[in-house]
C-alpha cells in the first residue's frame, strides 16, 4: 500500500455547520472528502471549493437503499475510506413530551439513529477491509445532560454515546477506532432547524454566550483523525 496516497473521509451531512468546517478543514489538509446530505445545490458548490479531493453525493442518511447505492457506487479512487464521520443529525422542536409533534420524534429517530447506525454497517466492512478506519460519531452534551424540551433529541444522542461504546466492543483487534464525540452549544443552523426556519428565535439561543464555531469542532475531528494508532 502507498502511504502517500491521500487519505479519504467520508462525512455525512456535509451542507452546513460542523460537516462543511470538517469537510473545508480535511481538503485543506491534503485529504479525499465525500461531502454528503440531501442538498445537492450546496454539495455541488462546496465540491466547486473544494476542487477534484472531493466528491459530492447527494442522499437522504435515512433512506437505508440510497446510503447502501451511495457507497456500493463509490468510484475506487474514493473507496478506500479512512474515516466515517457520522454528522448528520437534527433537533426539531423544543416542546415538552406532552405536546412535542410525533413527525418530529420520527424525523430525530430516523436521522440521527438510523441515519448513523446504516451509513456505518455500510461502511464498516470496507474497512474491516482494508484492515484500517476510524468512525467519528456527533453525539452531544444532550446525551448525558438532560433539558425541558431535549426529550427525544436527547434520547437519540445516548444512543450515539452507547452505540459507540459497543462498536468499540464489536471492533476490538480489528485495527477500527471509535469516537463519540459530544460537543455543547455550537452555532450552525441547528437552531435555525430546530425552530423550523425561525431565525430570531435561533440567535436567541446564542445570546450571552461564548459558543462552540464549526471551525473548532472540525480541529477537534482532525485532531481525532489523526492520533497515531497505538
Ligand atoms: P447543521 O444544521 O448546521 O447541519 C446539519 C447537517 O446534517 C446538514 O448538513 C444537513 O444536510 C444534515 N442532515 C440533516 N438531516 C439529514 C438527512 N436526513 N440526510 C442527510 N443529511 C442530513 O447542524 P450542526 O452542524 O450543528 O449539526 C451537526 C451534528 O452535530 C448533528 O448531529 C447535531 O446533532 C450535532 N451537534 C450539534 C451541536 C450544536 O450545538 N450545533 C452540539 C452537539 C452536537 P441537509 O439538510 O442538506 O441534508
Ligand atoms: C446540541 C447542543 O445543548 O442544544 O446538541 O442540545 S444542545
Amino acid at each position: 500500500m502507498n502511504s502517500n496516497l491521500p487519505k479519504t473521509i467520508f462525512i455525512t451531512g456535509a451542507t452546513s455547520g460542523f460537516g462543511k468546517a470538517t469537510a473545508k478543514l480535511f481538503n485543506e489538509k491534503g485529504w479525499q472528502t465525500i461531502i454528503t446530505g440531501r442538498r445537492a445545490d450546496r454539495l455541488e458548490e462546496l465540491a466547486e471549493e473544494l476542487g477534484q479531493n472531493s466528491l459530492p453525493l447527494s442522499f437522504d442518511v435515512s433512506d437505508r437503499q440510497s446510503v447502501q447505492t451511495a457507497v456500493k457506487n463509490l468510484p475506487p479512487n474514493f473507496n478506500k475510506i479512512s474515516v466515517l464521520c457520522n454528522n448528520a443529525g437534527l433537533a426539531l422542536g423544543l416542546e415538552g413530551a406532552d405536546n412535542a409533534n410525533l413527525d418530529d420524534w420520527d424525523q430525530m429517530i430516523d436521522t440521527n439513529i438510523k441515519g448513523l447506525i446504516y451509513a456505518t454497517r455500510t461502511i464498516l466492512p470496507l474497512m474491516i477491509d482494508n484492515g484500517e478506519g476510524h468512525i467519528i460519531n456527533l453525539g452531544s452534551v444532550a446525551g448525558s445532560y438532560p433539558y425541558p424540551g431535549g426529550n427525544v433529541y436527547g434520547g437519540t444522542k445516548a444512543f450515539v454515546s452507547q452505540f459507540s461504546l459497543n462498536l468499540r466492543a464489536d471492533l476490538v483487534g480489528k485495527g477500527i477506532n471509535v469516537t463519540s464525540l459530544e460537543p455543547g452549544l455550537a452555532e450552525t443552523e441547528f437552531s435555525i432547524v430546530r425552530f423550523k426556519g425561525d431565525r430570531e428565535k435561533a440567535s436567541q439561543v446564542y445570546k450571552n454566550t461564548k459558543v462552540i464555531k464549526p471551525e473548532d469542532i472540525a480541529e477537534t475531528i482532525f485532531w481525532i483523525a489523526t492520533r497515531p494508532k497505538n
